[in-house]
């Protein structure tokens, strides 16, 4: 079985199935997404390895936060993780609303999430999840720019 080192800013996609062992010998954290495959026929997800600093950006048109996405957008894949970038002061032009979950884990800087009707101030290490149609928005509020990863999920039907 091949063998890859994981730096930070190291990514892996498992297919179900797949597989596979960690092992550290120093401490670490990582951070792991998991969920029951929704397989399309003829769809198959490959196993990846990669890192967020070689995925380009990709266009954001209306907003000018940076986006990352660590998978590819084509079917076999029900998920994608973002990765957004917002320098200090910049926050998200339209507050959205969509059938889609999100899980986040703030990386990096601090700021205010807007959930519906509540607001909270959030800061590096701090998790949310974000159930569908809930109204979100955010700003980085802090002198440190703010990098956040993004669960959601993509390529299937809600219901
Ligand atoms: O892609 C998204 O749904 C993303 N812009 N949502 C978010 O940052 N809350
Ligand atoms: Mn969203």
């Amino acid at each position: 079985m091949p063998c890859f080192r994981f730096q930070v800013d190291s990514y892996a996609y498992f297919p179900p199935n797949f597989e596979h062992s960690i092992e550290s010998d120093a401490p670490a954290i990582i951070v792991i997404f998991e969920r029951r495959h929704a397989q399309l026929a003829n769809h198959v997800p490959e196993p990846l390895v990669n890192s967020t600093d070689k995925q380009p950006l990709l266009e954001t048109p209306g907003e000018v936060f940076e986006l990352r996405k660590l998978l590819p957008s084509s079917l076999a894949y029900d998920f994608n993780i973002h990765i957004m970038d917002f320098q200090p002061g910049e926050f998200l032009n339209v507050k959205e609303v969509h059938y889609n979950q999100h899980g986040l884990l703030l990386l990096e800087g601090e700021g205010i999430y807007r959930l519906g009707g509540s607001w909270y101030p959030v800061q590096a290490g701090d998790v949310i999840w974000m159930a569908p149609f809930v109204p979100q928005w955010y700003a980085a509020l802090g002198k440190t720019p703010t990098r956040y990863l993004l669960y959601k999920d993509v390529n299937r039907s809600p219901l």
